[in-house]
């Protein structure tokens, strides 16, 4: 098995469900932004050039939620995982792709205008927007944390992926002073030698 990774990137999260599945995995390391993400030989396993990308011998996938509902369904015999009988199988799922749906795309935003782009190209309109849409999503995390200690109820891959989404948040500036229970979050998940792994690789 092979996966392709960069260091703050959402590849973090395929690496960390590696290190508590305790699978033996090959890594292929990128710096986000270089070159070899955009030549013809990385595009054809990610059209887009982008990571996590993951091989599993005949089988390439390049999108990082799908990758995790992959290692889990052949891997992990439901460790880390909700039953649809589970009580809690639909927070499962809500937290799950609460990452990709909600919190990335203002936290992308963000990225972009206040890194990725030259300054001169930065709109401040589209700053405040999306710290102001992120703010609130994030105010649905610190209220579910209000109820639970994780996500689902019990630690699970629904905090790997919200999870990172909030330490990628917290990574890039986001301000959490009024969300203690989400700083409380991150502190705990951090405490994980899986993900300080995969966080250092
Ligand atoms: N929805 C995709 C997003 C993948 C993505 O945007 N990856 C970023 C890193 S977090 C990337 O590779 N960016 C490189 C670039 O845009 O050049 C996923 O969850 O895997």
């Amino acid at each position: 098995m092979k996966l392709h990774y960069a260091q703050f990137s959402r590849a973090v999260r395929v690496a960390w469900l590696l290190e508590e599945l305790e699978l033996l995995y090959e890594i292929e390391k990128y710096t986000i932004g270089e070159r070899a993400l955009r030549e013809s030989d990385f595009k054809k396993i990610s059209p887009l050039g982008r990571v996590p990308v993951l091989i599993d011998g005949d089988v390439t996938l390049h999108e990082s939620g799908a990758i995790i509902q992959y290692l889990l369904a052949k891997y992990s015999s439901g460790f880390l995982e909700k039953e649809p009988t589970d009580s809690n199988f639909h927070q499962y799922l809500q937290w799950f792709h609460f990452a990709e749906g909600m919190i990335m795309p203002p936290l992308n935003t963000i990225v972009v205008e206040t890194v990725l782009l030259s300054p001169d190209r930065k709109n401040e309109t589209n700053v405040r927007r999306a710290t102001k849409i992120l703010g609130q999503i994030l105010q649905t995390v610190e209220n579910r944390l209000c109820e639970v200690e994780y996500l689902a109820g019990e630690f699970t891959a629904a905090d790997i992926m919200s999870g990172h989404a909030l330490i990628m948040s917290a990574h890039h500036g986001v301000d959490l002073n009024e969300k203690p229970k989400c700083k409380r979050y991150i502190d705990k998940l951090m405490s994980r030698p899986q993900l300080q792994k995969a966080w250092s690789l």
